[in-house]
C-alpha cells in the first residue's frame, strides 16, 4: 500500500493549501441536508477545488469499498477479528432475527415496567461504552415524558454509587448491569455494592425483579446471580462505543418508551442509508470527515471543539470524546506500521452558552487553530421561545465572529480587541431534538469517525491503548506499593 503522505492526492492538497485566499474572502455557500438534519459547511477554508481534491484522496484510500465492507459484515476490526455491524442493530425489522428478538423483549419489559409504575428509579451500572451512549441519549430526551427516573453509575469511586443510592428505595429500584464482558472492574465492583445495598432491605428471591443484565457473557451473568431470562444479550460485533443501539440502550427504552427508542434507531438508520448511497461530494459524514482530515493534517489543528447549543446535549461532547479519541487515537496503521502523519484530534466541548463564558476566549484569540462544530436545534424543545431565540442567536454569532473577526480599526485601535478571524466552523442544524434527529446526529458522527479512520489507515474499532493501565492497576492491587509515590498514596 502506498504510504498516505506519498500519494499524489496528498501532495496535491499540500501545495493547493498555499494558494487559498483567507476564509473570510471565500464567500462559500455550502450546505447538505438529510431528513431534517442540515450541515452548513460554508465557514471552512475550502474551495470547490479543495473539496474535489479531498474527495480524490478518499477515493484513493478506497473509502467506498471499506464502507461497503463494514455494512456487509466483513471482519474489518482486524486486530480483534470481528465484524463491525452496529448498523445492523438499527436496520429495518427482519434483517437479523437475534436483534429483532432482543428488541421485542426490550419493548415488552419497558412497556410493562412503565405501565405498572412500581419501579420509580432505574440505575444503569456500566462504564465507557456501556454508560456514555445511553447516558447521553437519556439526558438529550429528558424533555419527553420520562418515567421512571434513570440514573447512571460508572466510576469505581464509591462516592458515585453511594450518592446515587442515597435517596432511592430498594423496593422501587431496578438495576441494569450493563457490561459487554461482565468482567469490567468498575462495573462489577459497583454491581456487587448495589446487590449488597439491595439485600440489606430485600431478599435473594426479589433479585430477579430488580436486576437485569445487558451483556454478551451469559456464564458471568448467571454466576453473579441474575437468571438467564433477565439477561438481554447482544453480539460481539457490537463495539462498546457503538452499543447504545443494542440492549445497552434499555435504560433509554425505560426512560422514554420503546417507540421513542425505535425512532432513535430509525434516525440512525436514515443516516446509514445516506452514508451508504449519497455520492461522496454530497455525503454529510464524508464531507465532515474530510474537513477534519484537512485541518488535522494540512493545517496542524490538534483539537476540535464540539459545541451543542442545547442543554439536552450536554453529554454529547463526552460521548463523542470516546467515539472519536478511542477510535482514532492511534499511531500504527491497520497492518501495524507506524504513521508519519497526525491522526485523531483531541475532542473537547461543552453545551453552549456555558462554553462561551469559559474557554471560547482561546478559540477566538488564542494561538491555536481550533475548528468548531456548532450544533443548533431549530425548534424550542423546552417550551420557552424567548430563551431559545437567545440561545440560537448566540450560536450563530459565535460562528460569524470566528470567521469574520474584528480588525484593529473596528476594535478602536485597541490590540486586545482584535480578532484575526478566519477560524473555521461547521454548523449542524437539527429541525428538532427528537429521537429521530438525535439518532441521525449520532450516526453522522460515527460515520465521520469511520471516514477519518479509513483515510489514516487505522483500525478504528479496537482500543488496545486502554489495556496497559488496567494491568498495572491490578498489579498494584495484587502486589501493593512498589514506588515511593505508591507508598505515599496507599499507605496511611
Ligand atoms: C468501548 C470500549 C470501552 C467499553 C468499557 C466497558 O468501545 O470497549 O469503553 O465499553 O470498557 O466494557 P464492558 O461493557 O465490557 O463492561
Amino acid at each position: 500500500m502506498t504510504s498516505l503522505t506519498q500519494r499524489p492526492e496528498w501532495k496535491s492538497l499540500k501545495s493547493h493549501k498555499e494558494t487559498l485566499p483567507p476564509l473570510k474572502e471565500l464567500n462559500n455557500r455550502l450546505t447538505l441536508s438529510n431528513q431534517g438534519v442540515m450541515l452548513d459547511y460554508s465557514k471552512n477554508s475550502v474551495t470547490e477545488e479543495t473539496l474535489t481534491k479531498l474527495i480524490a484522496l478518499a477515493k484513493a484510500c478506497d473509502l467506498e469499498d471499506w464502507r461497503d465492507k463494514m455494512f456487509s459484515g466483513d471482519k474489518i476490526n482486524n486486530t480483534e477479528e470481528r465484524a463491525v455491524l452496529h448498523t445492523a442493530l438499527r436496520a429495518s425489522h427482519g434483517l437479523t432475527p437475534s436483534v429483532d428478538d432482543t428488541l421485542a423483549r426490550m419493548k415488552d419489559i419497558s412497556a410493562k415496567i412503565r405501565a405498572e409504575g412500581k419501579i420509580t428509579d432505574v440505575v444503569n451500572i456500566g462504564i465507557g461504552g456501556s454508560d456514555l451512549g445511553p447516558h447521553m441519549v437519556c439526558e438529550s430526551l429528558k424533555h419527553l415524558e420520562n418515567t421512571p427516573r434513570v440514573h447512571f453509575v460508572s466510576n469505581v469511586d464509591g462516592a458515585h454509587i453511594t450518592q446515587t443510592l442515597k435517596y432511592l428505595d430498594p423496593k422501587t429500584t431496578l438495576f441494569l448491569i450493563a457490561s459487554k464482558t461482565f468482567t469490567t472492574q468498575e462495573t462489577m465492583t459497583n454491581a456487587h455494592t448495589a446487590r449488597t445495598w439491595f439485600l440489606n432491605t430485600c431478599s435473594e428471591k426479589d433479585i430477579p425483579e430488580h436486576f437485569l443484565a445487558l451483556s454478551t457473557n451469559k456464564d458471568a451473568v448467571i454466576t453473579f446471580g441474575i437468571p438467564e431470562e433477565n439477561m438481554f444479550p447482544f453480539k460481539d460485533w457490537v463495539g462498546g462505543r457503538y452499543s447504545l443501539w443494542s440492549s445497552i440502550g434499555l435504560s433509554i427504552c425505560l426512560s422514554v418508551g420503546f417507540d421513542n427508542f425505535r425512532s432513535l434507531l430509525d434516525g440512525a438508520s436514515a443516516m446509514d442509508q445516506h452514508f451508504k448511497t449519497a455520492p461522496l461530494d454530497q455525503n454529510m459524514p464524508v464531507i465532515l470527515g474530510l474537513l477534519g482530515v484537512w485541518y488535522r493534517n494540512f493545517w496542524a489543528a490538534e483539537s476540535v471543539a464540539l459545541l451543542p447549543y442545547a442543554q439536552g446535549l450536554h453529554r454529547f461532547p463526552a460521548f463523542l470524546q470516546q467515539m472519536d479519541m478511542e477510535s482514532n487515537g492511534k499511531s500504527v496503521t491497520r497492518d501495524g506500521q507506524s504513521v508519519n502523519y497526525a491522526t485523531g484530534p483531541i475532542i473537547f466541548g461543552e453545551a453552549g452558552t456555558n462554553g462561551q463564558h469559559a474557554f471560547y476566549q482561546l478559540i477566538h484569540q488564542g494561538t491555536s487553530l481550533i475548528p468548531c462544530d456548532f450544533i443548533l436545534i431549530k425548534k424550542p424543545y423546552n417550551g420557552n421561545a424567548d430563551h431559545h431565540k437567545k440561545l440560537l442567536a448566540n450560536g450563530l454569532a459565535q460562528a460569524d465572529a470566528l470567521m469574520n473577526g474584528q480588525t484593529l480599526e473596528e476594535a478602536g485601535s485597541d490590540p486586545h480587541r482584535v480578532f484575526e478571524g478566519n477560524r473555521p466552523s461547521n454548523t449542524i442544524v437539527l429541525d428538532e431534538l427528537s429521537p429521530f434527529h438525535l439518532g441521525q446526529l449520532i450516526a453522522l458522527y460515527e460515520h465521520k469517525v469511520f471516514v477519518q479512520g479509513i483515510i489514516w489507515g487505522l483500525n478504528s474499532f479496537d482500543q488496545p491503548g486502554v489495556e496497559l493501565g488496567k494491568i498495572l492497576a491490578n498489579n498494584i492491587l495484587k502486589n501493593g506499593a512498589t514506588t515511593p509515590l505508591h507508598r505515599y498514596v496507599l499507605e496511611n
